[in-house]
């Protein structure tokens, strides 16, 4: 029996909860009962941080670790193509994604409050995002998948970009990641199209607007 610890709201709760899902398996989601710093959670993640990973007694963290873990697991349907170059594409952009466009989007995300916003600090991580991303589009296949066919790129991808476009996008009025290039673009309609992510989008958007309205909440 596996089990994710975390809220679908995250983007790397998300990544693995999208490769399981095109994977078919039965992955439920929860957040630890006694919360994210908790003893009993620190024990299995001991950055207090989600996702984790709970199988057969055994804990596997970091969202990347844990969709390689499912690949190597269940490697049918694959998430990974056959070909080790193709392989480090893959890779490539999901590095890309959590390296480089994930860190600026965060640094925008703690600029949202307009009482203790650093119009200086959203004016640098803006220039760097729409960098990161212009080298991103730069970096896909243009099959309109993000690197070839559908694999733990789109994964990693398909949450980050709907956090930018529901959370620093019209609030902080960075441009929209998924109109950023060609290939983003193009990734961008396929997403749309394809059954299996085109209903994960609103469903991940509902997720993140409930986290969101708990935030405004206090
Ligand atoms: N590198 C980690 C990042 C995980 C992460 O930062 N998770 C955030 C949620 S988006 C979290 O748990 N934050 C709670 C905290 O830091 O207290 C991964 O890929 O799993």
């Amino acid at each position: 029996m596996m089990k994710l610890y975390g809220a679908l709201a995250s983007p790397y709760v998300a990544r693995v909860a999208l490769a399981a899902r095109y994977k078919k398996l039965d992955l439920p989601i929860e957040m630890p009962a006694a919360g994210l710093k908790s003893a009993e959670y620190l024990a299995k993640n001991p950055f207090g941080k989600m996702p984790t990973l709970e199988h057969g007694g055994r804990c596997i963290i970091e969202s990347e670790v844990i969709c390689e873990y499912l690949e190597e697991l269940y490697p049918a349907p694959s998430l990974l193509p056959g070909d080790a170059l193709a392989r480090a594409h893959v890779r490539t952009i999901s590095r890309v994604v959590d390296l480089y466009v994930g860190p600026e989007s965060s640094a925008m995300f703690r600029q949202m409050n307009p009482a203790t916003r650093d119009d200086d600090a959203v004016a640098a991580a803006t220039a760097k995002l729409s960098d990161h991303v212009r080298v991103l589009d730069g970096l896909m296949s243009g099959g309109s998948w993000a690197a070839g066919e559908f694999s733990l790129a789109d994964c990693t991808l398909l949450p980050r970009v709907i956090l930018i476009q529901k959370t620093v996008m019209p609030v902080l009025g960075v441009a929209d990641p998924a109109q950023a290039g060609p290939n983003l673009a193009a990734w961008w309609g396929r997403v749309n199209e394809d059954p299996m992510t085109a209903a994960f989008v609103p469903e991940y958007g509902a997720a993140l607007d409930a986290f969101l309205a708990r935030l405004r909440g206090g």
